[in-house]
């Protein structure tokens, strides 16, 4: 039995900065990782066109400063490759190698309440011993492929975005579907309709998306960036989702339309997600959201040749980014093509694969390949996927039973040291994620070295503030338009998920402030123990 301070689990953005932040302040540290390799989804996502929404420049780590002026973004969004490249270099830079073993899927945590240890139990029937447990597994790390009839059936090529294959997937020449028109479809489409005989894109729901704008970095712009990094970052931390930009003071409603028309013309091709805060309150007011949603209507009418197909790649059904939009190079033009052509599965369901394609009320589409571009098991998927039991034999999933509940979306009743990164709870996938990663992981490095002042063996959660955080959330999330859709954010990806929704819509500015609060307060909500409360209770009983 392996004994360690800190054991974290998964080794991308999060496994890896938890890493180098614990072993920086003297914690023995072992990172474990199912892959053969590092990256998290950035290993894993490897599909034609896949690249990040958020700019280089931001979704880059800010721990070290040498790292920010010796790295070189290539382009303002950078590709999966690039980002991989960047995830090696930070992995060479600070030897974070030697404590991370690969190939090791974790498939049990229990918490011992008398030694207050995380007994931790691996596929190969490896066991580690750790004080705390700190879950870096990712909220996009759980694929979910639809169940059809006849799945089995096709004999051409299966894969889904989120396993891409290592190997290279021949795709030219090609009869290809691409099934999902969500960030990962919209990104592959028309990269695969370059070189694709034929592409099908099944879409059940159009999504909003905004240009990209991608260009290469200069070497002006890069000097002009690591000039000005601190400030940079400094705008990003402060900024309500981590991107740097702050929303205009202006409603949307406060304005002439022709002056909003400009505004919004001034955002469409330069701001990619900063686009939704040309007004402040796109996401909270019905009313404005809708003069933003009519502009990019306007915008793809204005992509799209065929009328007939222009209808149907409209999104009208959600107010815009209540689900979350794509930032695309060029999908709504891909449908002028001959070669492209899309499948409503609203109008035409899907009923059944065959041998040679899929079956939709309509028509046999005939396939040589199938891509499920069909997202995940957010938020929680991937932490469900392991057994993690903590006190009195409470496991998570049945914590968990009618959806997530946490203390600042950091820790949980009943699972004594354990830690959750940027999980539910947190700002998470409504925020850089990158941002919410390295706040929450310097903030719970913050509290171990409390706890270690205080002589502490021992942090949980107090019932009472998840309770209060669980109605922040709602109360929060009252204020927005993310009720108004179904979508990830509240649990409607996964058919009988619990409803409710996951992430702290409140902003990366407003939760660093409660974070900070927090600490200031001694770790309000978190209860220290000298030694496990377990133990002492069994010892009060026996005297007693
Ligand atoms: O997954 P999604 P994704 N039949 O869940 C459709 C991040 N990301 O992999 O909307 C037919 O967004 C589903 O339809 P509907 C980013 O946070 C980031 O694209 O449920 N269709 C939808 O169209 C993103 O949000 C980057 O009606 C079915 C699609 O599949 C998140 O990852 C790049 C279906 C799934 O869309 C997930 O994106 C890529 C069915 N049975 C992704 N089931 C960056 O740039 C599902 N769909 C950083």
């Amino acid at each position: 039995m392996e004994k360690i301070d800190i054991l974290v689990v998964g080794a991308g953005f999060a496994g890896l900065r938890a890493l180098y932040k614990f072993r920086s302040i003297g914690y023995k540290v072992q990172v474990i990782e199912a892959s053969p390799d590092i990256g998290g989804v950035w290993y894993h996502n490897g599909y034609p066109g896949a690249r990040c929404d958020v700019e280089s420049y931001d979704y880059s780590y800010s721990f070290s400063p040498e790292l920010e002026q010796e790295w070189r973004w290539s382009e303002r969004y950078a590709t999966q490759p690039e980002i991989l490249r960047y995830i090696n270099h930070v992995a060479e830079r600070f030897d974070l190698r030697k404590d991370i073993q690969f190939n090791t899927r974790m498939t049990q945590a229990k918490y011992d309440e008398m030694t207050a240890q995380w007994v931790v139990r691996t596929e190969s029937g490896q066991v580690f011993q750790s004080r705390f447990l700190m879950m870096c597994v990712g909220q996009l790390s759980a694929p979910k492929t639809p169940q059809y009839p006849g799945l089995e059936s096709f004999k051409g090529e299966v894969i889904h975005s989120g396993k891409w294959p290592k190997r290279k997937v021949e795709y030219a020449g090609k009869r290809v579907a691409i099934i999902g028109t969500g960030s990962s479809g919209m990104q592959m489409t028309p990269v695969i309709a370059n070189e694709a005989a034929h592409l099908t894109v099944f879409q059940r729901t159009p999504n909003y998306s905004i240009p990209a704008a991608n260009a290469p970095v200069s070497d002006e712009e890069d000097s002009w960036v690591k000039a000005n990094y601190r400030e940079r970052r400094e705008r990003a931390w402060n900024s309500p989702t981590g991107l740097g930009f702050m929303p205009n003071k202006t409603s949307a409603l406060d304005v002439t339309p022709e002056e909003r028309e400009k505004a919004y013309e001034a955002s469409w091709n330069r701001l990619g997600f900063g686009f939704a805060l040309t007004y402040y309150d796109i996401l909270l007011n019905k009313q404005a959201n809708d003069t933003a949603a009519e502009f990019i209507r306007k915008k793809i009418a204005g992509l799209v040749n065929d009328p007939v197909l222009r209808e149907k790649l409209t999104p009208k059904d959600h107010p815009f980014a209540s689900r979350r939009p794509s930032v695309d190079s060029g999908y709504f033009q891909a449908f002028n093509r001959d070669n492209v052509e899309l499948a409503d599965v609203r109008e035409f369901p899907i009923l059944e694969f065959t041998s040679e394609g899929i079956r939709t009320q309509n028509k046999h589409h005939l396939f040589d390949m199938i891509i499920f571009a069909t997202g995940f098991d957010v938020f929680t998927g991937s932490l469900f996927k392991p057994e993690i039991v903590g006190r009195h034999g409470m496991t998570l999933k049945n914590k968990w039973a009618d959806g997530p509940v946490t203390h600042l979306g950091i820790g949980v009743s009943d699972f004594p040291n354990m830690f959750i990164v940027v999980g539910p709870g947190s700002p998470s996938l409504l925020s850089n994620v990158l941002v919410s990663t390295e706040e929450q992981i310097d903030w719970m490095a913050n509290l171990v070295q409390s706890m270690k002042q205080q002589n502490a063996v021992e942090m949980e959660v107090d019932p009472q503030a998840e309770k209060t955080w669980g109605q922040h959330i709602n109360d929060r999330v009252k204020e927005t338009l993310y009720l108004s859709t179904d979508s990830y954010y509240n649990g409607a990806e996964v058919a009988g998920k619990p409803r409710v929704f996951m992430p702290y819509s409140g902003g990366v500015r407003g939760y660093r402030r409660i974070l900070q609060q927090c600490a200031s307060e001694g770790y309000s909500g978190f209860r220290f123990y000298p030694s496990p409360a377990a133990l002492t209770r069994s010892e009060d009983l026996a005297k007693a």
